[in-house]
């Protein structure tokens, strides 16, 4: 443990910083009382006016079908429309082959799994939007250049701003959702939605695999994947026939009609593989390995990729099951829990009872969240805290160019309130010291000046927010590994504390833990710049950590010491960092 350091120096910073150094005590709270109703309690859910976000596009749509099914209805006493139907019935030989002997039992399994996992990962990810309600398309997430928002503009008269004081921040944006539709619902809760998001889509991935290969090793996939050209035009008769409220046989059991084949095709094959893949696009690992902060793939094109497909597959499960509701229920809920063609009650019952285990896990996941949230973030560190680690293994390597630079660059955090910080940044950091210690050979006292002295390193990358919101800026500072170099951590050091002059919102002083290997990285610095200026006080005068392949919030600002540390647990509530310990965040954060 770090308490056991050698250097009586350290030791005694060390015990500064747990009294509180100038920035105030690091909170210790295990949240063992589950998330107070102060917070937890819904305050409104702010929908734009803006028509596309707004709930009437449902009746709209009611009364566009009621339409359709009117004219198809009358056109299909015409000749032409009974010859397309003859020529094209919605079914083929050419690309389909009749499956015998129904759906095995692994088929059944996993579709049903299929379901569970997806309404928890659709909830969660519907928290996850609700975290920076706006979708645009430019890598800057640049305000009123959003296709869609959940609330109104960003406040004209408290955009990017030197003021800190004033500015809006990205945490003030985030909506609340009901907690019965999102998970858990409440306002700012994107660290506990991800946990479900990412444990749930691991599984999901795990189960899709597994259906893909037993698909493709029987005659399964027959049923899925078109042959021939000639499903269009099949296709399109399916739609015409059901409009027409004349449904074409349902032979579903042994082969599926063109309709279906296709939209199980693109849910299956192109849905279900571009949502994983967009969602990898959004981490900041990802897009820092791959250059792809900028451009046609940035953050914020997969992240409007990845809601299209939650719409997709929403209003796939809500046809698929009216569908199967409206085309012979019974008979159509054997298939899929008994796998018989039958139409046996008990095929009914089985549903019937995985359709509970559904509600009660529903009803249950916001409140159970709620009231253990500790227990979440450990769950979810199970669950994929080792797929996190993988992902810090890629070192950042992408820069931009200054046309890239984001015109617009948002703000987060509570901006330091002490005296003390008050005092440097009016003295123009003359009276600045930026201390590095713990697990060193050399501790340090930096002046402000001593850093502007040396040597820098300038990079235009990409940050990504945790919230959902990214930004190109350029970064000049100090690179971590030239202070290492002076400092000279011992081998025990594993993790790098990050402590800053500010607070967070829950009250506590605001700090973070960093893998001492990626403080190595050519781009983590620390930077006192900020496109070209001296770093502002909103975006963390006078110095902040740049970590590329980590999330938004580890990248701290206001810093006022560094501390080499072999573990973190002794810090705040023992998970690596403020966010961590108040947010239930985990402390890898390269997705
Ligand atoms: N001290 C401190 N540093 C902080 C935060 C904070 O609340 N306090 N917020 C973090 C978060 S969540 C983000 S996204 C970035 C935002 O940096 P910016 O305001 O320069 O955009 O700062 C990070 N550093
Ligand atoms: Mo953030």
């Amino acid at each position: 443990m770090a308490d056991e350091t050698p250097d009586p120096l350290a030791k005694k910073l060390q015990s500064d910083y747990h009294q509180g150094g100038s920035g105030g005590p690091i909170v210790v709270d295990d949240w063992a009382g589950g998330i107070p109703q102060t917070r937890a309690h819904m305050p409104s859910i702010r929908v734009g006016r803006r028509w596309f976000s707004s709930l009437w596009l449902i009746p709209i749509g009611v009364v566009g079908l009621v339409l359709t099914i009117a004219v198809v209805r009358d056109a299909s006493r015409y000749r032409w429309f009974q010859d397309f139907i003859a020529t094209y019935p919605g079914t083929s030989t050419d690309y389909v082959t009749a499956v015998d002997g129904g759906f095995p039992a692994w088929l059944r399994w996993q579709h049903f799994f299929n379901l569970f996992f997806m309404l928890f990962i659709m909830r969660a990810g519907l928290q996850i939007l609700a975290d920076h309600p706006r979708l645009y398309l430019n890598a800057g997430s640049t305000p009123d250049t959003e296709w869609l928002r959940m609330r109104g503009p960003v406040p004209a008269d408290r955009r990017d701003s030197d003021d800190a004081a004033r500015v809006w921040t990205a945490k003030e944006d985030s909506v609340a959702l009901p907690a019965q539709v999102g998970l858990p619902g409440f306002r700012h809760s994107i660290g506990l939605a991800r946990w479900w998001h990412f444990s749930f889509d691991l599984l999901w991935l795990v189960n899709g695999l597994i259906f893909y290969i037993l698909l493709f090793s029987s005659d399964q996939w027959r049923r899925l994947v078109p042959t021939s050209w000639d499903v269009f035009p099949n296709a399109a008769s399916t739609a015409l026939q059901y409009l027409s409220l004349d449904l074409p046989p349902n032979e579903g059991f042994s082969t599926y009609n063109a309709l279906q084949l296709l939209a199980y095709f693109i849910t299956v094959f192109v849905a279900a593989p571009l949502a994983l893949v967009t969602g990898l696009l959004q981490a900041p690992s990802v897009a820092a390995k791959l250059g792809t902060g900028v451009g046609p793939l940035n953050r914020q094109v997969a992240r409007s990729i990845h809601f299209l497909i939650f719409l997709w597959m929403v209003f796939f499960i809500f046809v698929h099951t009216s569908m199967v509701f409206v085309t012979g229920f019974v008979g159509n809920i054997n298939h899929i829990t008994l796998g018989t063609d039958t139409d046996s009650a008990t095929g009914v019952v089985l549903y019937g009872l995985w359709m509970a285990v559904v509600v009660v896990f529903w009803v249950l996941a916001s409140p159970v969240t709620i009231r253990h949230p500790r227990l979440i973030q450990r769950a979810g560190r199970v669950m994929v805290g080792h797929i996190k680690a993988f992902m810090e293994w890629w070192s950042p390597k992408a820069t931009y160019t200054t046309e890239d630079i984001s015109p617009y660059f948002w703000t987060n955090g509570e901006k330091p309130t002490n005296p003390r910080y008050a005092e440097l940044l009016a003295a123009g950091w003359k009276d600045y010291r930026l201390r590095v210690d713990g697990l060193v050979a050399n501790p340090l006292e930096l002046s402000y000046a001593e850093l502007l002295d040396m040597p820098k390193s300038q990079q235009i990358t990409a940050h990504y927010c945790i919230q959902g919101w990214s930004g190109v800026a350029e970064w000049g500072g100090v690179q971590m590994s030239h202070i290492m170099d002076l400092a000279q951590p011992h081998d025990r050091a594993k993790w790098v504390v990050f402590y800053s002059f500010a607070d967070g919102p829950e009250g506590g002083r605001y700090y973070d833990c960093h893998p001492i290997e990626n403080m190595r990285h050519e781009l983590t610095i620390l930077a006192y710049e900020m496109n070209g200026e001296p770093l502002n006080e909103s975006h963390g005068a006078p110095l902040r950590l740049r970590d590329e392949v980590e999330l938004g919030f580890k990248q701290v600002k206001w810093i006022e010491s560094i501390e080499f540390v072999e573990s973190f647990a002794h810090l705040g509530a023992g998970q690596g960092g403020y966010n961590e310990d108040q947010e239930f965040y985990g402390y890898r954060m390269p997705i």
